[in-house]
């Protein structure tokens, strides 16, 4: 027995003896294991937070992320309607944004484009704009019953009818008819942005309530947005070697952008719409200014009588645009999104790079007899101040076949005043030119 607990004893003392003296040599490798590990799942864990934080705190701007984002909307191109959510253009000057907002720009704007922009979610973001362009479009309506006395003392015939309000002054496609064809259906209220206290004239608010207010809020609204894109449009010209002057800056100096409400009255209501409908709203052109913002338009039922609001069939359709390749498209706007497009300022100063967008509006007829179709709708113009040089470009003077040729409005070397004068003179029905030399 005693030798057993010898024996025993022996044995465990060298067991712990070993366990002892093997301690430093095997356990403590693995204890260093052990916590170089857990340090190891520490740092991922706390740098995985990290990220999803910095994500968070960037808007979800990974570039990656951004570029799906963007992808996405490039999707609708096929629709012939390229878009940008807002939140995107607001972030254009962040590095991992800036890229992909500038080719949207350049796919909507470039020479190859359609020329037009969509911009979304912008009711859903700026709520007091919401309620502006629903009081402004409801406006126009109001604006073209106003009775002839009214009219007449809103008019400014020495101004070419380009302040406050005017009908028919306008006609299209003189090269095709001849005698070209009167948009007498469509009914105008014009004012500069951001005012001009001499010519702005606004009817008494008994008569139109809230046409300055939400004038002012809705004009804002594209105008700000209008210089974000002028700002790319910079930025591309830039990237494009174009030696041109800033859009941007040339819009910031001007305070001359004009405003235009619009109301396209149904031709079987309208009494004074005597030579049988026109095929058009509003007939084939490009807008002669930079940068055109326009809201989703409105198109109501419009009874005959009716003095309450009419119903609102459908938003912001009607426009059509010529693309490139010579098709017309229908531009099928969001109501939450407002669209831009290119003026023959942006094309002739970046001697191409930009395509100003031929557009028009046809006219609808209801497919119901009894219902009759009337439509509203607001652009404001961004342009330069009528001093504003246009440069000498060596290129990029090509019109489309129905819009007024640019050679025969631009001279090398014009002013915008020069340029926009002709130009105006081109669409002016005869009985105006004649009336009275115009003043701009
Ligand atoms: O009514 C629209 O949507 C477009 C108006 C327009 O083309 C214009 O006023 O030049």
């Amino acid at each position: 027995m005693d030798g057993f607990r010898q024996e025993l004893f022996r044995s465990l003392k060298g067991r712990i003896c070993l366990t002892h003296w093997k301690s430093p040599v095997q356990v403590w490798p693995r204890i260093w294991c052990l916590s170089f590990l857990t340090i190891l799942a520490r740092i991922f864990w706390f740098s995985g937070w990290m990220f999803l934080f910095l994500r968070g705190v960037t808007g979800g701007g990974s570039e990656r992320c951004c570029a799906r984002k963007v992808e996405k909307q490039r999707g609708r191109m096929t629709r012939g309607l390229i878009s940008l959510p807002l939140d995107l253009l607001l972030r254009r000057n962040q590095p991992q944004i800036r890229a992909q907002v500038l080719n949207v720009v350049n796919d909507a704007f470039g020479a190859d484009g359609m020329g037009v922009i969509e911009i979304m979610g912008v009711a859903e973001t700026l709520r007091t704009y919401r309620a502006a362009r629903m009081q402004l479009l409801r406006a126009a309506r109001q604006c073209a019953r106003l009775d002839e006395e009214q009219q007449t003392e809103l008019s400014r015939p020495e101004y070419g009818y380009m302040y406050g309000w005017s009908r028919g002054k306008e006609e299209f496609d003189a090269s095709k008819s001849g005698s070209g064809q009167r948009d007498s259906l469509k009914v105008s209220y014009y004012m500069d942005f951001p005012a001009n206290h001499f010519r702005n004239v606004w009817p008494d608010e008994s008569l139109v309530p809230n046409l300055k207010a939400s004038f002012t809020r809705v004009a804002l609204t594209l105008y700000s947005l209008g210089m974000e894109l002028a700002f790319c449009c910079d930025q591309l010209m830039k990237a494009k070697n174009v030696g041109a002057p800033s859009l941007h800056d040339a819009l910031a100096d001007s305070t001359t952008h004009k405003g235009r409400l619009l109301y396209y009255c149904s031709p079987v209501r309208d009494s004074t719409h005597t030579s049988g409908p026109s095929p058009q709203w509003c007939g084939l052109h490009s807008d002669h200014g930079a940068i055109t913002g326009l809201v989703p338009s409105l198109t109501c039922d419009e009874e005959v009588d009716q003095h309450d609001e009419p119903e609102i069939l459908k938003q912001g359709t009607g426009l059509t645009v010529l693309g490139p390749d010579g098709n017309m498209s229908e531009v099928r706007l969001d109501p939450s999104s407002v669209a831009f497009q290119v003026g023959e300022v942006a094309q002739v100063i970046s001697g191409g790079s930009f395509r100003a967008t031929p557009h028009s509006v046809p006219l609808e007829l209801s497919p119901h007899e009894g219902v009759q179709r009337a439509r509203s709708s607001f652009a404001l113009f961004l342009q330069p101040s009528r001093d504003f040089s246009l440069g000498s470009p060596e290129t990029g003077l090509f019109t489309p076949s129905g819009v007024p040729p640019l050679e025969k409005r631009f001279v090398p070397g014009d002013t915008f005043g020069q340029f926009e004068a002709r130009t105006l003179a081109a669409y002016r029905v005869a009985e105006t030119e004649q009336a009275q030399e115009v003043k701009l």
